[in-house]
């Protein structure tokens, strides 16, 4: 596992402080957690919801280009991404587009990370393959966030590099659609 330097403290207690909250949410699932500028009337979790990804009520899962037209690659700052991107369901799909070994010499790939810890400091020894260096390419890769749990996405290349130096990290809780049962 890579060391942590002494200037990575003061994010690393901001992160554990955010991790301690993500298991709250877990346990209450709670819609407050994700966005600014809450109704707490509107938006308890029981109510009906009211946001932009429920506006018309079509329940239809979204899909996501992570990244966007930035696609996935190094420098990104992913967790702005996500963060802007809130709030994720169970059933949404994220679609990581990068260029495969034949067209670039920048190599991607998509791997999950058992925890936060592992996530905080960019440690694969327990990562677990999702997609290789060619899996990003044409449609790109899709990933289906199929259960009610944290995912920690990283890039996997360079000996954790790309997740450490690169950016190329960020973790999604998909919440229920309440009127799912
Ligand atoms: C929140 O929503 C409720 C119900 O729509 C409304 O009565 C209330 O004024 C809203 N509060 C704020 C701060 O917008
Ligand atoms: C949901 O929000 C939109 C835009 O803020 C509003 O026009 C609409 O009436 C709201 N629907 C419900 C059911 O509150
Ligand atoms: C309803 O949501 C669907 C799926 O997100 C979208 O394609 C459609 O344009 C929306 N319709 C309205 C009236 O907002
Ligand atoms: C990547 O995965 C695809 C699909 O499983 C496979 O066909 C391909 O050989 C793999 N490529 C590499 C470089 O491992
Ligand atoms: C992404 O940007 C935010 C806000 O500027 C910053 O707090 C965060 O440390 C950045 N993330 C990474 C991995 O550099
Ligand atoms: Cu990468």
């Amino acid at each position: 596992m890579a060391g942590i330097g002494v200037s990575d403290h003061r994010s690393l207690i901001l992160i554990v402080a955010a991790a301690s909250m993500l298991v709250t949410v877990s346990e209450a699932n709670r819609d407050w957690y994700y966005g600014g500028g809450f109704n707490y009337t509107t938006h308890w979790p029981w109510g009906p919801r009211n946001d932009s990804h429920s506006l018309n009520n079509t329940n239809e899962p979204n899909k996501l280009i992570v990244g966007g037209s930035d696609h996935w690659h190094y420098g990104f700052n992913y967790s702005v991404w996500a963060f802007q991107n809130n709030p994720f369901y169970v059933n949404d799909v994220l679609v990581f587009k990068y260029d495969p070994p034949s067209k670039t010499p920048f190599h991607h790939s998509v791997y999950l990370l058992p925890n936060m810890w592992s996530y905080m400091t960019c440690d694969l020894s327990r990562a677990k393959l999702i997609a290789n260096t060619t899996q990003g390419d044409g449609e790109g890769f899709k990933f289906v966030l199929k259960k009610w749990q944290p995912y920690y996405f990283v890039c996997g290349e360079s000996g954790g590099l790309h997740c450490r130096d690169g950016r190329m990290k960020f973790f999604v809780m998909p919440m229920l659609r309440r009127w799912h049962y």
